[in-house]
């Protein structure tokens, strides 16, 4: 119970350590932000850290359902409260606050949303579903299993210019692919790993598509130096990927989850960090510009650490 007292304590304290730009917004912890632009809109899906109800969900994180962001007039996030309660998934497992990190995108005139679970089947630590809606805001329809002959978590999607989707996800600690098939709720591939990343712990997994290259970022853990963002390029969505080195160093921040979208005219990273709880499972999404090099390299990110 003290244990619990000094957590909350240490909460009201930084609560008040607010900057202008960083973290996007104060108001809720949010992590693992994937920012996507839609018609000309940007919009943020992260996941949300909720405060933990007890002491014995202090120390982890605790996550049990989804909020999500737009730009307005260029400063403020404006908060669209729950999309997606884990209760309401109608395939995941009650109350397990493991709603890990989202993502959202457009294919034709409508909106598909990502997003790991524990399954109530308990066949997997977590399996990937999909909800779909004819707005970025939804409301979504939610699919009433998850999406079968894969398991994971990260889901990270790429639109290729042919049409053709891809799912990108973590699992046992590697990247791994798959197509998608037209209607975005299967797979039409046998999922592989994703050739080219360094060993070590990898998750997060966030493809994107720049001057005909494919570029697959990732958090990577090398040993002995924490949570770092890396990135590799390839000339087929799948792979083999060839890795290019760091887009972050580590900040110490136990995990780093991200994404980088083009946004007028610039490429922005967005990421997370622990700038208000002071605690690495009450994170504060945060975005910072990214350049890339003439020969489509990236320039390493230097967060502005207030
Ligand atoms: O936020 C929960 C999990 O931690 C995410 O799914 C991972 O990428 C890591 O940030």
């Amino acid at each position: 119970q003290k244990r619990f007292l000094k957590f909350c304590c240490y909460l009201l304290l930084t609560s008040s350590m607010l900057s202008a730009q960083n973290p996007l917004v104060t108001h809720i912890y949010t992590a693992d932000p994937t920012a996507r632009v839609f018609d000309g809109k940007l919009y943020i899906y992260p996941s949300h850290d909720a405060i933990p109800k007890n002491e014995e969900d202090a120390p982890r994180f605790y996550m049990p359902d989804y909020h999500m962001f737009s730009l307005e007039n260029g400063s403020t996030w404006k908060d669209y409260g729950v999309i997606l309660d884990q209760n309401e998934v109608p395939w995941g497992k009650k109350n397990a606050n493991g709603m890990w990190a989202p993502d959202c995108i457009k294919n034709g005139d409508l909106y598909y949303y990502y997003f790991p679970a524990p399954p109530k089947d308990e066949s997997s630590f977590r399996r990937i579903g999909v909800g779909v809606s004819k707005s970025p805001i939804g409301p979504f329809v939610w699919e009433k299993n998850y999406i079968q002959g894969i398991e994971g978590i990260d889901p990270g999607l790429l639109l290729d210019d042919d049409g053709k989707t891809y799912l990108f996800y973590a699992s046992e600690k590697r990247l791994k692919g798959v197509k998608l098939k037209a209607n975005m709720k299967e797979i039409d591939s046998e999922p592989i790993q994703i050739q080219g990343i360094p060993k070590g712990y990898v998750e997060g997994p966030f493809p994107f598509k720049h001057h005909g290259v494919y570029y697959l970022t990732f958090a990577h853990v090398f040993p002995n130096e924490g949570y770092t963002i890396g990135y590799a390029t390839s000339k087929t969505p799948l792979g083999p990927y060839i890795y290019c080195g760091k887009i972050m160093d580590n900040i110490d921040n136990g995990t780093n989850h991200h994404s980088v979208v083009k946004y007028n005219d610039r490429w922005i990273l967005f990421y997370h960090w622990w700038d208000i709880s002071g605690f690495n499972k009450l994170r504060s999404m945060r975005a910072d510009y990214l350049e890339f090099k003439k020969d489509g390299s990236i320039k390493k990110v230097e967060p502005t650490m207030r």
